[in-house]
């Protein structure tokens, strides 16, 4: 049988924008786009999709790509800055790329650049690590404060969408005892009496000192969904639900039955770091 050689590709796709295609020796795949550095797709061995991208998403500098796994930086959801922060929505350079014998990977740098210093006055450094194993992908994001002398603080989030047969029958765990804001009701603080997050509706939660340890079933088509965090405090669980999918416009007729996103993040305290300081953190999903 011959041995598949593990791959490394940088080709032209939606919206003429460049992705990085990595291919394993044992048939798993990702994709990544320069905007925003975003994982558009992860392909388990069996070629099966674990992330969902939407039909209608807009390839476009400037503008986020829906689905995937958009990194939200310097700020998670609303605020002085545009929703999620920049990062997502940036062209990023392609730093390096390497191989080994099952572990293909590729290194992407955001720096601080005139535009983005007026819209978040700081000198920085982000490095995001897409590291595709023969049986998960880990994505590592980590951020240098470059300032001479000035303190910065953010929040960061890995807003992962998840492939799912129906939302109707998915469930997310586990959070019982956990204090979590509840976005569809004000943004409350609430404590979680179920472990396990369903889904009846519009669905907004920032769980906060999250699990480590994140899993995804959906029942209805045996889907098991595992993801390790190191680093990151708190988890969100989001599903538009009908009536706000609706609303979005790059998102295709009837896909909110089609993901759930279960976002690793550090949100319910920023993270502060010194001039000179660094903080790092990652996820590693992966398909039981
Ligand atoms: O992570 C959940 C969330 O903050 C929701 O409130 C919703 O806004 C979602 O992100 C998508 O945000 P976007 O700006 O990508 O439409």
């Amino acid at each position: 049988m011959t041995q598949n050689k593990n791959s490394i590709r940088i080709l032209t796709g939606e919206g003429d924008l460049q992705y990085v295609q990595l291919t394993n020796n044992n048939g798993a795949s990702v994709q990544i786009y320069l905007l925003g550095a975003t994982v558009t797709s992860y392909k388990t061995e069996k070629g099966e999709d674990v992330i969902f991208q939407s039909s209608k998403a807009i390839f476009k500098d400037g503008k986020a790509i829906r689905g995937g796994i958009p990194i939200c930086f310097p700020q998670f959801g609303p605020g002085t800055l545009p929703q999620h922060g920049f990062a997502r929505n940036r062209l990023w350079q392609l730093k390096s790329t390497s191989a080994t014998f099952n572990v293909v990977q590729a290194i992407f740098t955001l720096k601080d650049d005139e535009e983005l210093r007026k819209l978040w006055n700081n000198r920085f450094e982000v490095e995001y690590l897409v590291s595709l194993h023969p049986k998960s992908l880990i994505t590592e994001l980590s951020v240098i404060n470059k300032n001479s002398s000035e303190t910065f603080t953010f929040t960061a989030c890995l807003h992962t969408y998840f492939r799912i047969g129906s939302i109707h029958q998915t469930q997310v765990s586990p959070f019982k005892g956990l204090q979590f804001i509840d976005k569809v009701q004000g943004g409350k603080q609430f404590t979680s009496e179920e472990n396990e997050v369903t889904f009846k509706g519009e669905t907004d939660r920032i769980y906060l000192k999250a699990s480590p340890s994140i899993k995804i079933e959906d029942k209805s088509a045996n889907i098991q969904y595992q993801i390790e965090t190191k680093g990151f405090t708190d988890c969100v669980v989001w599903n538009p639900w009908e009536i706000k999918a609706k609303e979005t416009v790059d998102l295709g007729l009837d896909e909110w039955k089609n993901f759930v996103c279960a976002e690793a993040g550090t949100i319910g305290t920023p993270v502060l770091l010194k001039p000179g300081e660094s903080w790092k953190s990652s996820q590693t999903i992966s398909k039981l």
